[in-house]
């Protein structure tokens, strides 16, 4: 690829752990400047890459830094960039803008994926995807993460998807581009802060070496494209989802009132909801993300091992 080079950096410790085929987990920035407020956002954001490091694993936080993929900040940058007011909220749509225009970015999950396949990193944690939004029969929103999870070889370790999206047509959406869902220890497709939606996990592996060996296996065989790992939130740390439906209601009836569309829909809604319910949602959201990043630390651990020998027998 042209010129890659100067687009693309990668801090020396995760070019190392790469370079041995070690194992490293990318991390999201958009929920950093678009998913909870500062300071919260930056402790969480350090805390993510802590657990990752405990389990033996390299963390690689990505954004676009005066127009080049970063794949590693500095403790310092995370720090200006989660309390920066011009930083763009990037998809694949705005990645290759954002960069020839010199801007600052922090990724989504569709912005993520890209950029840690293009630095050879496999897994990738963060809170939860984007989806078929409420009305997308009539709004056409729809998340560009769906297709990028169709597309790009990444595996994605979420605690699901929000309720403020329209879960059944999250999941056909997937099923229909070929995205295997995996419910990791539970049956069903958890809802974020809720263990439970009411909808069947597609897959079910209980085991993060069950987990790598189908990333190996769909990976092996040519399939491309993502997987999404749904790892349900702790019950003690849960917000049932009776208890979440009336605000989640509330704020997406609101974002329709103020005509709120485009990429500012899923920042509106996720700020009003953390308003709502007097922070006891970020929390909440908080711990799923930090269980999220030890799952992904031991699914990249888990890929990296050469196979048992009964397993090559
Ligand atoms: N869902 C969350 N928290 C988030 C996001 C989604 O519970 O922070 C962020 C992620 O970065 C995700 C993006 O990739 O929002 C999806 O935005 P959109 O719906 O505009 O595609
Ligand atoms: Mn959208």
């Amino acid at each position: 690829m042209p010129d890659l080079e100067d687009k693309l950096r990668i801090a020396p410790p995760i070019r190392d752990a790469l370079a041995v085929g070690g194992p490293v987990v990318a991390l999201e920035t958009t929920i950093v400047t678009h998913g909870m407020p500062y300071p919260e956002n930056v402790a969480t954001a350090l805390s993510l890459e802590d657990e990752i490091r405990r389990r033996g694993a390299t963390p690689a936080t990505i954004a676009v830094i005066d127009g080049v993929i970063r794949v590693g900040l500095s403790r310092e940058e995370l720090d200006w960039l989660g309390s920066a007011k011009d930083v763009l909220k990037l998809s694949r749509n705005d990645l290759a803008y954002a960069i020839a225009a010199r801007k600052h970015g922090a990724t989504t999950v569709a912005a993520t994926m890209i950029c840690a396949q293009l630095a050879g990193i496999r897994v990738f944690a963060t809170g939860g995807i984007g989806g078929v939004h409420r009305g997308a029969e009539t709004t056409f929103d729809i998340s560009a993460d769906l297709e990028e999870l169709a597309a790009t070889p990444v595996a994605v370790v979420c605690a699901g998807a929000k309720a403020l999206l329209d879960l059944p047509k999250t999941l056909e959406y997937l099923e229909t581009r070929g995205v295997p869902v995996v419910g990791y220890r539970t049956s069903e497709f958890p809802a974020f802060w809720s263990r439970s939606s009411g909808l069947p996990a597609p897959i079910r592996l209980d085991t993060a070496e069950g987990i790598a060996e189908l990333l190996k296996v769909k990976w092996g065989l040519g399939l491309g494209g993502g997987v999404v790992v749904a790892n349900p939130i702790a019950i003690e740390d849960e917000i049932p989802a009776e208890e979440m439906a009336a605000v989640i209601s509330a704020a997406v009836a609101e974002a329709g009132q103020r005509g709120v569309t485009g990429k500012s829909v899923t920042p509106y809604i996720l700020a009003r909801i953390v308003e709502l319910t007097g922070g006891r949602s970020l929390r909440t959201n908080i711990k799923l993300v930090q269980a999220n990043a030890r799952l992904a630390a031991e699914i990249a651990v888990a890929l990296c091992r050469p196979p048992t020998p009964s397993a090559t027998l």
